[in-house]
């Protein structure tokens, strides 16, 4: 690559995009798209009329565990102000008895719990959870997650003890219930709740019928709540309700609509075909199934239940194996929003929701967490790269909610969205992105992203048995140049000396093969490599051969890592079983899979033309979305060819896009 000084630091950029527009922009559609009215109106300080999906409140919630967390960060005033009247607000709708969820509190506020497979009260109050959990970690103040406290409680007297008919039908409330057990210093009775709710999953006898009695019930409610509406307009001629921008279509196949009646009825599209333990194969919407996966690990981790994990193992190597995309996306049948057949990946009906990747994010953090293996860590990289960071345009005031592998237009990035579910989830994620950076074990301190971070003080128990404070900060070029610097700036331990004994386990990447690693000032010791060849995935990419690198060492402050990774372009070829791929091949270069559009390549058919496999080579373009690595490469007959980052596509209007090229 043409070495040049890089202008711009990805993750600042990313992070600053995230705080500065991203954040204030979605709080301004909530609020033109009603969904901060309809608790005004549910508090009974406004008299319009409630707006939106019946699950919109989680929507709220989301930006607001983003806001809280961007606050600690990029502190602004005029976000604080957002953030401490939405608070109040909340406080205000709340019932006094906990329970919040402001289409019963203004259609019905007779019912509670009712059609739980469908109407999601127990996922909203699952984002609220995590949301104060968020706000009391990253302030201290308690008064959200006092109103958490109130509600979960609600949760745990209304729900305790129920059977198995009482799940929620779409994973949330789990994560969230966990989460509060750890941040209120382990009350039990939030675990045993989402114990509860996850070993119940899958054991309904009659799930079939009880969700079509649902059903009916929800066209029922929705028929009242569309006849109020039009009486509210007829009352209200001035009335004006939010008009949003045509969504994405999402190309489906023929037999689309019988596949959901049979991933439905089956209890497939809600993972409640079979008990959780049972489940060893990804089936349904992808990103219930990624919270599932999510809460499942979390349990095993905070109960100890390490019975747990061969099946959460089983389910992992499964989808990595044949169920996901060679940009980490899952979820390939659009009218499911969710999972397909083994190798079945057609790169234009994918649909790989942002959300759904954002969820196997989650999963993968805790997955890393209960093995110390790092093809979770490299799984989590990858699909942050690629599969989430696709969700979010570079002005961060455009998202896109499906992300197909191919467009021929269909696709755009939008503003917004009838169900904005991904919005918010990623500035939610990145805003909190150095949670994932790193994590200690006895005598362990594991490095599994290399994302540049300041100093942040973290204890690690030592060698000897004691414990030390230690603050490091991360420097890091990637994913455009494979230059990181790890610096420890601090250590102290209960003795009172800074020189601390313990290891630091690096990941050498699936995408890397020369890792140099040294010790500024020092030697390093004990790296041996072993690491297994790749498998032969249905996408190409296997984080299977990542590895830990451990290094021993007694630390002090100042002592340096300097490492350096190659980042070779990559061509990854499919599993001979994916239809239509034979004579394809993707693009990588590290972390990054590339992808061509049509706008950098006038006057060539990116679906047909042919590359020159030889031909590739790497150039930085300052000019380019922000400054970015291009690959510049040519046709079998000549023609230049551009290959951006896939992540980046649709930045620039309407176009057409392929990842998958032909060779
Ligand atoms: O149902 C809530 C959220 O909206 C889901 O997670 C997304 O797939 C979208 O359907
Ligand atoms: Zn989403």
């Amino acid at each position: 690559m043409t070495r040049v000084q890089l202008r711009h630091d990805f993750w600042r950029q990313r992070l600053e995009v995230n705080a500065q527009q991203a954040i204030f922009h979605q709080w301004e559609q909530l609020e033109a798209s009603g969904c901060i009215e309809n608790f005004r109106i549910a508090a009974g300080i406004s008299d319009g009329f409630r707006e939106g999906w019946f699950f919109a409140d989680s929507d709220a919630y989301k930006w607001l565990e983003a806001a809280v967390r961007i606050q600690a960060a990029f502190p602004n005033t005029r976000l604080a102000t957002l953030i401490d009247d939405f608070i109040d607000l909340i406080e205000r709708t709340q019932a006094t008895d906990g329970y919040l969820y402001t289409y019963n509190q203004i259609f019905f506020p007779d019912t509670r719990w009712q059609n739980l497979q469908i109407e999601h009260e127990l996922y909203c109050l699952g984002h609220l959870i995590e949301a104060g959990v968020s706000h009391y970690e990253s302030t201290g103040n308690t008064q959200l997650l006092d109103i958490c406290r109130k509600a979960a409680n609600r949760i745990v007297e209304d729900f305790r003890g129920k059977d198995a008919g009482y799940t929620p039908g779409h994973e949330e409330i789990e994560i969230a219930l966990l989460g509060l057990h750890q941040a209120t210093q382990g009350d039990k009775d939030f675990l045993e709740m989402a114990r509860q709710f996850i070993e119940q999953r899958g054991r309904s006898k009659d799930f079939a019928f009880a969700l079509l009695r649902q059903n009916i019930r929800v066209g029922a409610r929705d028929k009242f709540v569309r006849q109020k509406k039009q009486a509210y307009q007829a009352a209200h001629p001035d009335f004006k309700p939010f008009t949003l921008p045509p969504g994405n279509l999402a190309k489906k196949s023929w037999n689309s609509t019988l596949r959901w009646y049979a991933s439905v009825l089956s209890g497939k599209y809600f993972q409640q075909h079979a008990p959780v333990r049972e489940q060893t194969i990804p089936v349904g919407h992808s990103v219930r199934f990624a919270y599932l996966e999510t809460a499942v690990a979390m349990l095993a981790r905070l109960n100890g239940d390490r019975t747990l994990i061969p099946v959460l193992k089983q389910a992992w190597e499964h989808m990595v194996s044949r169920r996901m995309y060679i940009t980490g996306g899952i979820g390939s049948v659009p009218s499911l929003e969710g999972f397909g057949r083994d190798y079945e990946l057609n790169p234009q009906y994918a649909y790989t929701e942002t959300c759904a990747a954002l969820g196997s994010l989650f999963w993968n953090w805790e997955m890393v967490q209960l093995t110390g293996e790092a093809k979770y860590s490299d799984l989590f990289e990858w699909q942050l790269y690629n599969a989430v960071s696709v969700g979010m345009g570079l002005d961060g005031n455009t998202y896109l909610y499906n992300n197909p592998l191919v467009s021929h237009g269909e696709v755009a990035r939008q503003p917004w969205y009838a169900i904005p579910c991904c919005p918010s989830n990623i500035s939610r994620t990145y805003a909190n992105i150095g949670k994932y950076i790193f994590s200690t074990q006895a005598g362990e301190l594991y490095i599994h992203q290399y994302l540049p971070c300041a100093p942040r003080k973290q204890t690690i128990q030592l060698k000897d048995g004691g414990t030390a404070t230690l603050s490091l900060q991360i420097e890091s070029n990637l994913p455009w140049e494979g230059r990181v610097r790890i610096k420890i700036m601090d250590i102290l331990n209960a003795n009172g000396n800074q020189a601390s004994e313990f290891d630091v386990l690096l990941r050498q990447p699936s995408w890397c093969e020369e890792m140099r690693i040294d010790i500024i000032n020092s030697v390093v010791v004990n790296t041996p490599l072993t690491r297994r060849e790749p498998n032969n995935t249905a996408s190409g990419y296997d984080p299977g051969s990542a590895v830990f690198r451990r290094i021993h060492h007694s630390w002090a402050p100042g002592d340096e890592l300097a490492i350096d990774f190659d980042l070779p372009v990559h061509i990854c070829r499919a599993h001979d079983k994916v239809k239509g791929h034979h004579d394809k091949a993707a693009i990588t270069r590290g972390p990054l899979v590339y992808c061509l559009e049509g706008v950098d390549n006038p006057g060539v058919d990116i679906f047909t033309a042919r590359l020159d496999l030889d031909s590739l080579e790497a150039v930085y373009d300052d000019e380019l979305l922000g400054g970015i690595v291009k690959l510049m490469g040519k046709t079998v007959d000549g023609t230049p060819l551009m290959f951006i980052p896939y992540f980046l596509w649709g930045n620039r209007g309407l176009s057409h896009m392929t990842v998958w090229v032909c060779i």
